[in-house]
């Protein structure tokens, strides 16, 4: 009966601010709420996961800096975590966000184990463990080992999918699970940030959110957003995942100190989200895009570049408009466009989040996992 399975599950992945870190906080969250426990198995507590919540654990791994090491060691150390984590709490599966070195470690803690006391391992591929890590030839073979030896890899767009068979050489099932999204509800109105924020009425905000690392390409962001005109319709909010300090600079070289307002650790996105009037990225590889569609279920349309897994998210000229990665005009003259026009922005925005409720909500998409989940349980154990 479907609505009787229950497991137990270890969740690990990058506790910082990150996509990764996000969805695999949100499905926890999510798989606890429908009667699975769930044990997070990391170096810090993810930072979006609320403690105590009722049948979610936290185990820390404590890392030795032991004198010997040039470099400090996690995945050994996380490995012997998660094989006593999932001997005591018998855990059914292992499922581990970001490859590196997470499946790696799964895949030798389950081998630590007595075969009949063995998780499954499921492996999500969040993107640059492929896009990135996959074409370094330090770390490609431990990769593709990994993948081979999970029991299940998903991936979380056909996107990154395809890249992980090409780049890696791997000839084996990957499922595409796409990442999905629960909007908290803001505790202040829409009205009340954008006059906290300093903008006007007739002013259109112009949002990034990201962790601004060199892909995101925070340095062309500036450079388009610097050409719109006319340069007193808009103000940028970048929501900082980390230091904006090393943007400064060009920002003011570009002159664009009254436009701009940066917040960084921001916890409460929603607040921000809700405000916006239009999502900027110009990313120069995503696999999915998380912020995007955090921004669709606030009715906030995007100006994106049309790279990797985004047309898997944003349908272009209906819920959002994509532009060749390098086209610094096209993304000036699309993001003029919508500022021109606010009906259209409503329309599109609206679209936006219609998509996000049917295609990238929990109840869409947990599922998807859960059933992954039953499949390989039900199956007869790796030979
Ligand atoms: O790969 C990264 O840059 C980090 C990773 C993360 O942990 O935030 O981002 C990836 O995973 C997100 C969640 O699945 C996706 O929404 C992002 O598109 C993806 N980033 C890239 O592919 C660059």
């Amino acid at each position: 009966m479907l609505a009787t399975f229950k497991c137990r599950v270890g969740i690990t992945c990058y506790p910082s601010v990150g996509g990764s870190g996000i969805l695999a906080t949100s499905l926890g969250e999510e798989l606890a709420s429908r009667g699975h426990e769930v044990h997070f198995i990391s170096y810090e507590r993810p930072f979006r996961l609320k403690l105590p919540t009722e049948r979610i654990h936290f185990h820390p791994v404590v890392i030795n800096d032991y004198g010997l090491f040039k470099y400090p060691d996690y995945t050994l150390p996380l490995s012997v975590k998660m094989a006593e984590v999932s001997a005591a709490h018998s855990l059914d599966i292992l499922h581990v966000h970001y490859a590196v070195p997470h499946a790696t470690a799964a895949i030798l803690a389950r081998s630590m184990l007595p075969a009949a006391s063995r998780p499954k391992v499921v492996t999500t591929l969040h993107g640059t463990d492929t896009t990135l890590l996959g074409k370094d030839r330090g770390y490609a073979p431990a990769i593709a080992h990994a993948l081979d030896s999970s029991d299940a890899v998903t991936a979380v767009s056909g996107f990154l999918a395809d890249e992980t068979r090409r780049l890696l050489g791997v000839d084996r099932s990957i499922d595409v699970i796409p990442n999905f999204f629960i909007p908290s509800k803001p505790n202040r109105t829409r009205d009340q940030v954008r006059v906290e924020l300093g903008v006007a009425p007739e002013q259109a905000l112009l949002l990034h959110s990201s962790n601004l690392r060199p892909g995101k390409r925070p340095d062309l962001l500036l450079e388009a957003v610097a050409r719109i005109r006319p340069r007193d319709s808009f103000k940028l909010l970048v929501l900082a995942g980390e230091s904006f300090e090393p943007y400064y600079p060009i920002a003011r070289r570009l002159g664009l100190e009254t436009e701009l307002i940066v917040r960084d650790r921001v916890f409460d996105i929603e607040e921000f989200m809700q405000a916006a009037d239009i999502s900027l990225i110009t990313s120069e590889s995503e696999s999915f895009c998380l912020s995007i569609l955090e921004a669709m279920w606030f009715a906030c349309p995007s100006v994106s570049t049309r790279v990797g897994g985004i047309p898997e998210v944003v349908t272009d000229g209906e819920t959002g408009l994509l532009v060749p990665f390098g086209d610094t005009d096209a993304f000036v003259r699309a993001i003029e466009s919508l500022l021109k026009n606010p009906e259209r922005r409503a329309v599109l925005g609206r679209a936006a989040q219609r998509l996000a409720q049917a295609k990238f909500s929990a109840d869409a998409v947990v599922p998807m996992y859960e059933d992954l989940y039953r499949k390989l349980l039900n199956a007869p154990p790796r030979p």
